[in-house]
C-alpha cells in the first residue's frame, strides 16, 4: 500500500514546523510547496537528514512547481503574508486573496482529489475563496481556527486551575477574530465545570466571572499577544500542530470531534457561509457537523461573530 501523500503549500514559518511534524508522526510523503527559489527544497533537505537521529521513514521534497503536488492526499495551506505588530487578521485581505486565488487554481489542477485544510488570514474569507475557486465539495475544504482557539482557553483554564491542561476541556466557535465565541458552559475539568471550579477556589461567584471573562478575552486577543512579542510575525508553532492534529484525524479515519471552519448550511443559524463549528473529521472530510442548543447569550456572541464573518467575506472583491 503506498504511503499517503501530504503537500504543504506556503514554506514560511508554520510550514516548516508543519513538515517538521508530518516527519515526526510519519503521517506520509511530504512536499512542500513555495514561490521563493531554494527555500522549501532548503527546508526539506534540512528536516530529511535527521531521520536517522529522529527515526522517521518518509519522503521529503521541496518545489517551486505545482505539479509535484500531485496525487496528495491532504494540502495544508499557509501561503500568505503574515500579520505584524497593530494589524489585525482582517487588513490581509487584499493581498492573501490574490496569493489564495493562485493557490487555490494550483490545487484544482494538480490534487484534484484532495482534502483542503486552510491556515492562511483572514481565515474564514480564505476558506471561502479556496472553495470557490477549487470547485472542491464543501466536506473537502476546511480551515484551521478553532482547535488552536481552543487550545489557548483551555492553555489559560489550566494555568488558572493548577491541572494539567490534558484534563481539560473546552472549545471556541465562530469566526476567526476578536468575536470568536469561547464556550464557557461547557469548558470542563475531566467533565467538572470550570465554573464550579473557579467559584470554590474564590468563594465568591463574581470574582469567578471575573476570571472567566478575563480568560475569554485574552483568548480572543491570545494571536494578537503573540504577535505584539514577536514583532516579525505571527504564531507559526501552535497553528502548524492545530492543523496536524486535523490532517491526522482525515488521514487515519480518527472521527475526532475537533472545532473546524466548516461550510454551514442551515446549522447553527448560519446558511452559506464557512464558521467554526465542532465537526466529526474522518476520512470523508467533515463527516459530520455536530449541533447543539446554544443559550440566548451564547447565540448571540455567535450572531455577532457570524455577521463580522458576513462582513469580511462580503469586502472580498
Ligand atoms: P510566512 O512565514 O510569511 O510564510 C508564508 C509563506 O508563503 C512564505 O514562505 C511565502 O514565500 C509563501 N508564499 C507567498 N505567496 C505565495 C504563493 N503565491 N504561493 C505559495 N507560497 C507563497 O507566514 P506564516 O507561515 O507565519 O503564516 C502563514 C499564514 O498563516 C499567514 O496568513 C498567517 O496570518 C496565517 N496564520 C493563521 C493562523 C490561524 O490559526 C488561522 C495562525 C497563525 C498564522
Amino acid at each position: 500500500m503506498a504511503r499517503k501523500k501530504i503537500a504543504l503549500i506556503g514554506g514560511g514559518q508554520i510550514g516548516g514546523v508543519l513538515a517538521q511534524l508530518c516527519a515526526l508522526r510519519e503521517l506520509g510523503d511530504v512536499v512542500m510547496f513555495d514561490i521563493v527559489e531554494g527555500l522549501p527544497q532548503g527546508k526539506m533537505l534540512d528536516i530529511a537528514e535527521v531521520g536517522s537521529v529522529d527515526g522517521f521513514d518518509c519522503c521529503l521534497k521541496g518545489t517551486n512547481s505545482y505539479e509535484d503536488i500531485a496525487g496528495a492526499d491532504v494540502v495544508i495551506v499557509t501561503a500568505g503574508l503574515p500579520r505584524k505588530p497593530g494589524m489585525s487578521r482582517d487588513d490581509l485581505i487584499e493581498v492573501n486573496s490574490k496569493i489564495m486565488t493562485s493557490v487555490a487554481e494550483g490545487i484544482k489542477a494538480h490534487a484534484p482529489n484532495s482534502f483542503v485544510i486552510v491556515i492562511s488570514n483572514p481565515l474564514d474569507a480564505m476558506v471561502t475563496l479556496c472553495q470557490k475557486i477549487t470547485g472542491f465539495p464543501y466536506n473537502r475544504v476546511i480551515g484551521q481556527a478553532g482547535v488552536l482557539d481552543s487550545a489557548r482557553f483551555k492553555t489559560f483554564i489550566a494555568w488558572e486551575l493548577g491541572v494539567s491542561v490534558k484534563d481539560v476541556n473546552a472549545m471556541t466557535l465562530g469566526g476567526h477574530g476578536d468575536d470568536m465565541v469561547p464556550l464557557v458552559r461547557y469548558a470542563s475539568v475531566n467533565g467538572i465545570p470550570v465554573m464550579e471550579l473557579l467559584e470554590k477556589k474564590y468563594k465568591d461567584k463574581a470574582k469567578a466571572k471575573e476570571i472567566m471573562d478575563a480568560m475569554v478575552k485574552r483568548t480572543r486577543g491570545a494571536g494578537g499577544e503573540v504577535v505584539a512579542l514577536l514583532k516579525t510575525g505571527s504564531a507559526f508553532y501552535s497553528p502548524a500542530s492545530s492543523a496536524i492534529c486535523m490532517a491526522e484525524s482525515i488521514l487515519k479515519d480518527q472521527k475526532r470531534v475537533l472545532p473546524t471552519c466548516a461550510f454551514l448550511n442551515g446549522e447553527f443559524g448560519v446558511k452559506g457561509f464557512y464558521v467554526g463549528v465542532p465537526c466529526v473529521l474522518g476520512a470523508n472530510g467533515v463527516e459530520a457537523i455536530l449541533e447543539f442548543e446554544l443559550d440566548a447569550e451564547e447565540q448571540a456572541m455567535m450572531d455577532k461573530s457570524v455577521a463580522a464573518v458576513k462582513e469580511l467575506v462580503g469586502s472580498m472583491k
